[in-house]
């Protein structure tokens, strides 16, 4: 089997490599290249944020395995073909990572650290009162094989999550309100957003004006799935009137974040480099090998993506 590793960071495409060599030691795997010759041979790509040139140069693939869980850079690119399957990572290791994540912004936010962090700007000792669980109800975007793994988390952890899909869904223990008519009642219900959907044409610009000025007052926004889910002006808008207290944000319409990015000193803004639930190549590249078997023989692949839906 010929198998192409393409990866933006030359260490993880090596990394890469090595490991999916050790799970499918009879394999060809080489690293692409961008500006490299015409492979005709590899029906098998691995990977992340191909360069613009790779399927022009991989004319002969069949299956794109996604190094990542958000596959949307991906379904945008111009040269992937609609022939093309794709597949992402499911869990991974990277749902601990992520519930690990939203749960210390919820302390944070339980702790009343963002306003210690200011009164320490001013050397002023002024003890305040934490909230309470009760005053922090959860709302979850998106419960999928991440969110659920957050929600539950958040649950053990004495929080109360409600959960927003796209169509109707019913899991146990967790409220889920779904659909255009329960989505501002949804928002009225959450005291602590938290973005775990995917980049869709369906979710871009999600969090507008309209939905920031649904959340009550007071409110946080908790950003782990996608920049493009926030319309930044709007955020900044909410954040200065004081209707939201902060976001606490990890992922951003571009990356690197720009210097002059209003978020940047923004003193209700928290910001974290994308860092929330980094790929685990060791876990991932047996998870991916585990599926190359299974298109082998002919069996259904987990982590498949339908295209139409785009995740
Ligand atoms: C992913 C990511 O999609 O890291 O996995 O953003």
């Amino acid at each position: 089997m010929k198998i192409v590793v393409t990866h933006p960071d030359r260490e993880e495409a090596l990394h890469w490599q090595q490991a999916l060599q050790h799970h499918l030691p009879s394999s060809t795997i080489t690293l692409d290249a961008s500006g490299s010759a015409v492979r005709p041979d590899a029906r098998i790509a691995v990977g992340w944020k191909p360069p613009a040139d790779f399927f022009a140069r991989h004319p002969a693939l069949e299956t794109f395995f996604c190094a990542g869980a958000g596959v949307d850079h991906l379904l945008q690119h111009s040269g992937l073909s609609g022939s093309i399957r794709v597949v992402r990572l499911e869990d991974a290791g990277m749902g601990t990572l992520m519930a690990d994540y939203c749960l210390q912004a919820l302390l944070q936010i339980s702790g009343r650290l963002q306003e210690y962090r200011a009164q320490q700007a001013q050397a002023r000792w002024a003890p305040l009162a934490p909230l309470t669980r009760e005053a922090l109800p959860v709302g979850i975007v998106g419960l999928g094989v991440l969110g659920l793994q957050v929600a539950r988390r958040l649950q053990q952890a004495g929080f109360t999550v409600r959960g927003y899909t796209r169509s109707a869904r019913s899991i146990e223990d967790i409220e889920v309100l779904h659909g255009a008519d329960q989505w501002l009642r949804f928002l009225g219900l959450t005291q602590v957003l938290i973005l775990l959907a995917p980049r869709t044409p369906e979710t871009e610009n999600l969090m507008d004006a309209r939905a920031l000025a649904a959340l009550p007052r007071g409110a946080w926004l908790i950003n782990v799935a996608r920049g493009a889910l926030v319309v930044d002006a709007d955020l900044v808008s909410a954040l200065d009137s004081g209707h939201l207290s902060g976001a606490i944000l990890d992922v951003f319409r571009e990356e690197p974040l720009p210097v002059d990015h209003a978020f940047w000193h923004h003193p209700r803004v928290q910001i974290t480099p994308h860092v929330s639930a980094p790929t685990q190549v060791e876990v991932s590249a047996a998870q991916v090998a585990a599926n190359i078997g299974r298109l082998m023989r002919g069996e259904p692949l987990r982590g498949l993506v339908d295209r139409q839906r785009g995740y």
